[in-house]
């Protein structure tokens, strides 16, 4: 029987993850860990507190549970990262080589690392980024995660492992609130126009980014996590698509249903993150090496 262990489950996309991995592996075979206890008494499955520098505490889990695969999602996102580089180079490779090296040492069969859309940067193809290209990002953070891709393939290869990757998109849900990154706005425009019926949006109206609705986020990585391994070409991380669409698209969107809702453009320092990003993604390796059907409900 697969023991699942998923560091940082209580940021944005954990949230939603966990019930997804707890409906195939069961609320027994999920161990749900972060650095900080989840809001209120009733977790609704077997949660941990977990910090991922904390290596020995990481093995001491691993044996505890009996984990047999990881998501490793803990990780400083884009906006905070550039507040604090050091911290972000800190949790998101210390981080990941903690997880890569306990898994290693522990013959866990597999890891599920998420990489970003902010591997690229200004001097990679702005429209449908192909799966090769330029990376040459200009954040901390895309930094960390050109450099984690890289400490995965070289995982896979030299030690035989199998750990699997996905550059999500900026990811939008209603069921969680993001954490700190440049795509933020796209989640949270809704929840100000429900709240206060004005947003004023970090970022300029035409700024086009790669978004993807949460629930194809989710399918999309136990898909990936599924597939046969002889199939998976890429051993750095795949490229994901989903939608496209620019701040005022939304708020076009949003007016259409509250008419009285203001927006008020104020680009800030996410406004050079998002320019250096690419405005969609050519996600076709990942189509042909697993056949993902991952953006119906984007789509839709
Ligand atoms: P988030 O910021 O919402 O959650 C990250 C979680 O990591 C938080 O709960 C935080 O408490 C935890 N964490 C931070 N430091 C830690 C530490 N030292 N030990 C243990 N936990 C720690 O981020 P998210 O949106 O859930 O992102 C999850 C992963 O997906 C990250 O690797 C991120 O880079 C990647 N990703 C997310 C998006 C997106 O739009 N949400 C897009 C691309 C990639
Ligand atoms: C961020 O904006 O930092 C994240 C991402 C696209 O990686 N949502």
């Amino acid at each position: 029987m697969d023991h699942i262990l998923v560091t940082g489950s209580l940021g944005q996309l954990g949230s939603e993850l966990v019930p997804a991995l707890q409906v195939k592996y069961g609320r027994i075979g999920v161990i749900a860990t972060d650095n900080h206890p989840p809001a209120g008494d009733d977790y609704p499955g077997q949660f941990h507190l977990l910090d991922v520098l904390n290596k020995a505490a990481i093995q001491e889990t691993i044996e505890k549970y009996q984990i047999t695969q990881i998501y490793h999602l803990a990780a400083i996102l884009s906006a905070n990262a550039e507040k604090n580089p050091a911290l972000a180079w800190r949790i998101n490779m210390d981080g990941l080589l903690n997880v890569l090296e306990i898994a290693r040492e522990a013959g866990i069969s597999k890891v599920f690392w998420p990489s970003s859309i902010a591997v690229f940067g200004p001097d990679s193809p702005k429209t449908h980024t192909p799966q090769n290209t330029l990376m040459n990002p200009n954040t901390i953070y895309g930094i960390t995660k050109v450099a984690g891709e890289k400490l995965c393939a070289y995982y896979n290869e030299k030690f035989d492992m199998d750990i699997r990757s996905l550059r999500y998109p900026g990811l939008v849900g209603y069921k969680s609130l993001p954490g700190g990154g440049t795509t933020d706005y796209a989640v949270e425009i809704y929840h100000q126009a429900a709240r206060s019926g004005s947003f004023t949006c970090p970022l300029a109206e035409n700024t086009a980014l790669p978004m993807m609705y949460m629930p194809d986020a989710v399918r999309a990585t136990l898909e990936l996590m599924a597939a046969d391994k002889k199939s998976l070409c890429v051993k750095t991380s795949y490229n994901l698509a989903g939608i496209s669409f620019a701040p005022k698209e939304i708020y076009a969107a949003i007016v259409r249903h509250c008419p009285d809702f203001m927006i008020a453009y104020s680009p800030d320092f996410r406004q050079q993150i998002a320019a250096s990003w690419p405005d969609s993604i050519d996600d076709s390796a990942a189509q042909k090496d697993w056949n993902g059907k991952w953006r119906t409900i984007s789509k839709g």
